[in-house]
């Protein structure tokens, strides 16, 4: 009797890749940082700047969560408030429905990314939610 058998029925191949999912939470407030979200704009957009640490090369989707109309920016290097367009790798407004930005981004293992989290229109407070899902897990820090 055969006591190691491969039964080659149980061998299986995956045919999509594990997605991992991130989230990040925080808050607009009075208190945070404001800026001009474009150079047009008026200053009294208030944001938060939460940096992207990536472990694994791939395609990342941010997707917002929450009840305000929120923006988001990504950026590759640093995040200049007077100089919004500078590094700039996508924006978005609202593809995720409901008023939240969906950016889909390709990011690379070493690189170092910020996410700017602001609102579509000025004087706008709450909290918010980030979903990232991508080939890893992302970490996210203020
Ligand atoms: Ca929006």
């Amino acid at each position: 009797m055969k006591t190691n058998h491969i039964d080659h029925s149980s061998i299986f191949l995956v045919a999509s890749p594990t997605s991992y999912n991130s989230r990040y939470s925080s808050l607009l407030a009075i208190n945070s940082k404001k800026y001009a979200r474009n150079e047009n704009s008026s200053s009294n957009f208030y944001f938060e700047t939460i940096n992207v640490i990536v472990n694994t090369t791939g395609s990342y989707k941010f997707t917002s969560k929450s009840n305000i109309d929120t923006y988001g920016y990504i950026y590759q290097g640093n995040f200049y408030p007077l100089y919004p367009t500078f590094n700039l790798l996508a924006h978005d407004d609202d593809n995720g429905g409901n008023s939240q930005f969906q950016l889909t981004v390709s990011l690379q293992n070493y690189n170092t990314y910020i996410l700017v989290v602001t609102t579509y229109a000025e004087d706008v407070t709450g909290p918010f939610s980030i979903e990232i899902s991508g080939p890893n897990f992302l970490t996210l820090f203020q």
